[in-house]
């Protein structure tokens, strides 16, 4: 871990950067992904399998009899903590639908916006070190409510070629409608293209690796839409004299366990809290599990102090982290002053599992400093809007001499002509 104590302004920039695998390598990789697929379809997928994941899959699709079986392997605490976070998650994205308000803007003329689910949606959900079924919830979720029809969900198999129970479970919870078992940037490809088995979709949503993240991006390519540049998780604390060193350090390695690509970030104006949380993340690192993907992942990580509260809220905004924690006095007081984070957790119980599990926020988020022009995954993620407008005669007449002279400002006739036409005005020929 970086250890930087009061670093001047212009030296900031320095410690917002990722860790990053060269890019033009990875369009390459991925290009020859693509390729694959769309040549050998399902046939790529398996050998794919094969060849990342160490898989014998001659089936890419999860049976019916696969599903009841993965339902009769989880243990019942299991299953009520997902239905209570299901539950959560529905009421907060729930609160997301929009009511249809119609605007009249000139008397006369009605304009209003309606929201269309997009119908065929793709989700990814990392295999890897972790079974993710949490993301299950957070995608399927604002997808069933949305009203999308296919929910398509693609995950790389275990070596066996099977799919972690509790992936399975989540998904038939929430509706989606067909598993594959397929991972890494050849998932992606094979829902942008579309294969024997797997149906090209919409949109593509869900983390992953920078592999994942970059074939999401290639996907666009062939007119398909994705939810954001979901890349390996970070953390940023904000901690003042108040904070609690052992809870800030189990919040950083919260995220640092993710994966050796993750970064945690700590601020703090006070030195005490700021050592004491150095010490503490070394002690709890010892006693994870995890602890040797969390320990390369504390090398990208820096711990800063700075001068003021202020200070750590300029810091954080020029990083735009995944995740803010404020464990500070009165955090409440300083929303306002935050302008760049994917989801913001305050005070000091505010643990970001919370958010990442079962609060009932979106853990799908922006990082890579992707916060600055990104929102989190919502029901709106979901949904297409479609504008309506209905102008009444007494509207038309009321709009039409503005709309008549800027069409003819712009050398439009035609235009100008569909509101004379109506309107039986007689104007000036070309
Ligand atoms: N923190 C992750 C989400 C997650 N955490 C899933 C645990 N499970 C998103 O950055
Ligand atoms: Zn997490």
């Amino acid at each position: 871990m970086n250890v930087i104590q009061y670093p001047q302004k212009n030296e900031w920039s320095k410690f917002i950067k990722r860790p990053a695998i060269k890019k033009e390598k990875l369009t390459e990789i991925i290009a020859g992904i693509f390729s694959q697929v769309e040549k050998n379809g399902d046939q790529a997928l398996i050998n794919f399998n094969k060849k990342f994941d160490g898989a014998e899959t001659k089936n890419i699709k999860v049976s019916e009899e696969e599903i009841t079986y993965a339902e009769e392997q989880i243990r019942n605490d299991l299953k009520s903590a997902i239905q209570e976070a299901k539950e959560n998650i529905t009421k907060f994205h729930a609160s997301q639908i929009p009511g249809v308000e119609k605007i009249e803007t000139t008397e006369g003329v009605f304009c209003w916006r309606e929201n269309r689910p997009i119908d065929k949606v793709g989700i990814y959900i990392p295999g890897g070190t972790a079974p993710l079924f949490s993301t299950v919830l957070m995608l399927a979720i604002p997808a069933q409510l949305a009203g999308c029809k296919e929910i398509i969900l693609c995950t790389p198999p275990d070596t066996q070629g099977n799919i972690h129970p509790a992936i399975l479970f989540t998904a038939k919870l929430c509706g989606v409608t067909e598993i594959f078992k397929v991972g890494g940037a050849q998932a992606v490809a094979a829902m942008a293209l579309g294969t024997e088995s797997i149906p090209n979709v919409y949109k593509i949503f869900g983390p992953g690796n920078q592999y994942v993240v970059a074939a999401k991006e290639f996907a666009q390519n062939y007119n398909v839409a994705i939810d954001m540049p979901a890349g390996p998780s970070e953390v940023l604390v904000i901690a003042d004299e108040q904070a609690i060193p052992e809870f800030c350090a189990a919040d950083l390695l919260s995220q640092a366990e993710h994966g050796s690509d993750s970064q945690v970030v700590f601020l703090s104006t006070d030195e005490k809290i700021f050592n004491e949380t150095i010490r503490e993340t070394e002690n709890q690192l010892a006693a994870l599990p995890r602890n040797e993907l969390a320990k390369e992942a504390l090398k990208n990580s820096h711990f800063i102090l700075l001068n003021t509260i202020d200070d750590t809220l300029a810091f954080s905004n020029l990083y735009a982290p995944e995740h803010l924690i404020l464990a500070i006095k009165d955090s409440e007081n300083f929303i306002a002053k935050i302008q760049n984070a994917g989801s913001v957790f305050l005070g000091n119980f505010s643990c970001e599992s919370a958010g990442d599990y079962a609060s009932g926020t979106n853990h799908t988020l922006p990082t890579n400093g992707f916060a600055k022009n990104y929102s989190g995954v919502s029901l709106d993620s979901f949904v297409k809007k479609i504008t309506f407008q209905n102008l009444s005669e007494e509207g038309l007449r009321n709009l039409g001499k503005t709309i008549e002279t800027m069409a003819e400002a712009e050398g439009l006739f035609a235009h100008r002509n569909a509101v004379s036409i109506r309107l039986k005005i007689e104007n000036e020929k070309f």
